[in-house]
């Protein structure tokens, strides 16, 4: 939880002061629902994310220094600094993709689902995506498939009580999305995204039931978005009281609190690990803006179509 909050912060600061030229999304409130998740999968395990996918790929055990430098479009990259913020991956921790279009991983993990089912493998496949991604006509599609096809997919829904500059309660019939998952005949869960144990506790669950062959699982982790809606954008639209509200909860300090306080660890530990983090985060920011940006004969690597096709055209 603390390396996606203090990666998230500098990723806004270094957007702010005009250093970084990048679209980013951010996931303050997110922390301990990733976390909860990256907690309860194995490499091998698979998570499909969105745009708002910092939190998911650090929490997966992504490569620190490959996904900065991709997010700078540095050539050490991740993508070799292709990709950028929207899409980051890490393939060798089964960070499979993020994609910019609502909705549009859903389909993929499901497929990936099918992949591990054919494989008789005890693969899961994890999908993130937000409560607006729940009026896509692919979400559905996608859970009628996986629950009647029984695949290891979990559905994890970041509902944020906002589709960009829209509260749920303007652009959805029902905001039980949790209840979405019975037309499917799906099991299915709410849980306080705030609460990072309690999240990692469910998802445990539903991997285990996925593991052995149980089927899907949709859970909805409730939070709301702390900050705007990009790494930019203004959010005076949104009220202040219940901003203040939500503040109130914030899960790093919150959670940081709750570790003292139950006597799970000692302040001087926090405060290693921040300062192991702060300088982990250091190092990796340093070392990106050192790097250089792909060659232009980069273009036409990576891609499905060669020069020559695309020339063509
Ligand atoms: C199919 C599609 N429609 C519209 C957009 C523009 N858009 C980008 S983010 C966003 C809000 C989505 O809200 P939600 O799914 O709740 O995710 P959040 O950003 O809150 O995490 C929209 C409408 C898009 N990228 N893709
Ligand atoms: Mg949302």
């Amino acid at each position: 939880m603390r390396l996606i909050a203090e990666v998230d912060l500098r990723i806004n600061q270094e957007v702010r002061a005009g250093r970084l030229k990048a679209a980013t999304y951010p996931v303050r409130g997110l922390e301990g629902s990733c976390a909860a998740v990256g907690l309860n999968l194995r490499p091998v395990d698979q998570l499909v994310s969105t745009y708002r996918n910092l939190g998911d790929a650090l929490a997966k055990g992504s490569s620190l220094d490959a996904l900065v430098a991709e997010i700078y479009g540095r050539l050490t990259g991740a993508s070799k600094g292709k990709g950028g913020a929207m899409h980051l991956q890490d393939q060798a921790a089964g960070f499979v993709t993020s994609t910019g279009i609502v909705g549009s991983g859903i389909p993929i993990a499901v497929g990936l689902g099918v992949a591990a089912q054919l494989d008789r493998s005890d693969r899961v496949v994890v999908t993130t995506f937000g409560d607006g991604a729940t009026s896509i006509g692919a979400f559905h599609e996608s859970m009628n498939m996986a629950s009647l096809w029984k695949l290891p997919v979990i559905f994890v829904c970041q509902n944020n009580q906002w589709g960009e500059h829209t509260p749920i309660a303007e652009y959805a019939a029902s905001t039980d999305l949790a209840g979405r998952a019975s037309a499917y005949a799906m099991a299915s869960a709410r849980v306080d995204g705030f609460d990072p144990v309690a999240t990692a506790l469910e998802v445990r669950g539903a991997v285990e039931r996925a593991r052995r062959g149980g089927g899907p699982t949709f859970i909805e982790v409730v939070t709301y978005r702390l900050t705007g809606h990009s790494g930019v954008s203004d959010y005076s639209y949104v009220p202040k009281d219940r901003l203040a509200q939500a503040m109130e909860r914030d899960p790093v300090p919150v959670f940081r609190r709750r570790l003292g306080e139950d006597g799970v660890v000692q302040d001087a530990e926090l405060e290693a690990i921040d300062k192991e983090i702060a300088s982990e985060v250091d190092a990796a920011f340093s070392k990106a803006v050192e790097e250089p940006f792909p060659p232009q004969s980069e273009r036409f690597t990576d891609v499905f179509a060669d020069e020559k096709v695309v020339q063509g055209l």
